[in-house]
């Protein structure tokens, strides 16, 4: 804390975890160590110098246990050891100790709606073994009007096609949300429950530091699984997300677990509202600490999912900050995450800045925005460089199984004939962009590997790269940093009240943080034209004239008090 930062007293529930900057890591393409073209674990233990030096203070390291990857990790075979691919338990632990030198913190990725195809549970379900015949939601299905057999319900998966898989050994249906390889496990039975407390239990003994949960809206199924009736995709979400048991489940879970532990816990729950997320988070709901929702998500696809390819690519800026202002100013004393992107999600420049002639500027923006709101900030890896968008030329491009599984769903159903007529959607949803390769250099392959990486790195890795960034102190890189560093100083960032000024405002998003007698202004202007901040038409007495720039995305001695805010600039005004 700064001298001049508001005294600790004004701070009601100061927790490391509200503090925190996390940067996320997507083991496969991030940094590989043995030239196999995979990143792996000694390759993110290598670049411990470089979260130290970007100053973030806690890692999430999306899933790196064992696993066929047929979801890139997301399909566990098993819980308690370590994929090959990317190391062994010794080299986790060492890239535990490196990042705990460092003050740095671990997050794991806990991903229990469902188990790979592959994990020995799901073997000896689907052979019957006694004690786990119900470990996963297995059907028998009904034979439809032709003669062939149908699956038990219409649920719909999000990889695209039926949610049910027939299972010739078991000759039965099972479930899966996600892709047929990714089997759902029955939260129903209490077996499968303490299996859950024990893997996370074993894990948090290790000494992690908390848990990013995976798809967690949808542990529990409602009783006798009836059909799905709106038109949103997949067929059932209105059903089988947010089911009537999930807080007995979760509950449960905290208090067995997490509740013993100094630990972060941030639940990932696509369809969910503020009204709804109070149930989960804090004390008085099931004892997460945070959300990663997905309205601010949504707002430039379809309303029926985010793969519906006959609606997708507008967005307003009025609409974006009347979502993202419900969530700052919505949950009472509980806590959020704030995100942009992530490995899920399109590169952020390219979707809500400008990739092209400002690219760095609009890059700035986002972070400013990321940096300066409430909530623990996620930055995603190659954000803090302004990594864009990859251009997918054909289906053979593409990794991904959720966009493949969504070219296949409009083909199935006729809405389109061939890739290229779905091209420019696919380029714009698609996961893929997030999963290039990270750049580090410009040595061949962004320095990313010595070999052959699995998926090729965006052509711009010249121009975009990690060294040339930290080389350049106007660089994107060094406003992440500078930002950083700012948000550490000024409890304000933190704890401060977060109220929105000009809603209506096309081109400018500006707010203020106010924590005693700190007072913050933040100005965004969010478009590729100049705008102009009237402070006699905002609620709020400013007091701008007095005002001092903390940061800038431009010149910051230049203030922009008195003339037109240019293209994307941000400022961080101390009132
Ligand atoms: O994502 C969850 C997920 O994909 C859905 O919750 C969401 O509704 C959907 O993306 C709609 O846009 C997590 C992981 O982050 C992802 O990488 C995995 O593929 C998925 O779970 C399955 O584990």
């Amino acid at each position: 804390m700064t001298p001049d930062s508001s005294p600790s007293s004004d701070v009601p529930d100061r927790q490391w975890w509200k503090e925190a900057i996390v940067y996320q890591v997507y083991p496969r393409s991030f940094n590989d160590s043995d030239g196999d073209g995979v990143g792996d674990i000694p390759g993110i233990t290598a670049k411990a110098e470089y979260f130290d030096s970007l100053g973030v203070d806690v890692v999430w390291l999306c899933p790196v246990y064992e696993s066929p990857q047929a979801d890139n990790g997301y399909d566990v075979s098993d819980y308690r050891s370590i994929a090959a691919e990317f190391g062994t338990i010794e080299d986790w632990e060492h890239l535990l100790a490196e990042l705990h030198d460092r003050d740095i913190r671990l997050l794991m990725d806990l991903v229990v709606n469902h188990t790979s195809d592959e994990h020995e549970w799901f073997e000896k379900s689907r052979r019957r073994e006694a004690g786990y015949e119900d470990y996963y939601y297995w059907r028998d299905g009904g034979i439809g009007e032709n003669g062939d057999p149908v699956p038990p319900n219409n649920w719909g998966s999000f990889m695209g096609g039926s949610a049910w898989t027939y299972d010739d050994e078991r000759e039965q249906w099972y479930l899966h949300l996600f892709d047929e390889k990714q089997p759902d496990l029955n939260w129903r039975n209490p077996d499968v429950r303490e299996e859950v407390a024990s893997l996370v239990e074993w894990w948090l003994e290790r000494g992690i530091d908390g848990f990013r949960v995976d798809a967690i809206n949808y542990i529990s199924k409602p009783e006798g699984l009836p059909d799905g009736e709106s038109d949103r995709e997949p067929t059932g979400i209105e059903v089988f997300s947010h089911g009537p048991r999930i807080h007995e489940y979760l509950r449960e879970l905290y208090e067995r677990t997490f509740a013993n532990y100094d630990v972060m816990t941030v639940a990932e729950m696509a369809d969910t509202t503020v009204d709804r997320a109070g149930e989960y988070l804090g004390e008085d709901g099931d004892g997460l600490n945070m959300i990663l929702h997905f309205e601010h998500m949504d707002v430039d696809v379809s309303p029926r999912g985010r793969f519906d390819p006959s609606e997708w690519g507008e967005w307003s800026l009025v609409e974006f900050k009347e979502i993202l202002s419900r969530w700052q100013t919505g949950l009472g004393d509980d806590w959020n995450a704030q995100y942009l992107g992530n490995h899920d999600q399109p590169r952020i420049v390219s979707r809500f800045g400008d990739d092209e002639a400002y690219r760095v500027e609009s890059a700035k923006l986002l972070a400013t925005f990321l940096l300066t709101t409430r909530g623990t900030p996620f930055v995603y890896q190659g954000e803090e460089i302004g990594m864009t968008n990859e251009e997918f030329e054909r289906l053979a491009d593409l990794d991904d199984p959720m966009t493949i599984g969504a070219v296949e769903d409009a083909a199935a159903a006729g809405r389109a004939g061939s890739f290229d007529e779905l091209r420019e959607f696919v380029n714009y949803v698609s996961r893929d962009h997030a999963r290039t390769p990270m750049q580090w250099s410009d040595d061949e392959h962004a320095g990313f590997t010595t070999g052959t990486p699995w998926f090729d790195v965006n052509a711009n890795y010249p121009e975009i790269n990690v060294e040339a960034a930290r080389a350049d102190g106007d660089s994107i890189w060094h406003h992440y940093r500078r930002l950083i560093d700012l948000r550490h100083r000024e409890d304000v960032l933190v704890y401060g009240e977060y109220e929105l000024l000009l809603p209506e405002d096309e081109q400018l998003y500006a707010y203020t943080r106010t924590l005693g007698d700190e007072r913050l202004l933040i100005v965004l202007n969010w478009s590729p034209e100049p705008a102009s901040l009237d402070p006699d038409e905002t609620d709020a007495d400013l007091g701008l004239a007095n005002a001092t720039t903390l940061l800038s995305n431009y010149d910051p001695d230049a203030t922009p008090v008195g003339r037109a805010f240019r293209p994307y600039e941000a400022v961080v005004f101390r009132l």
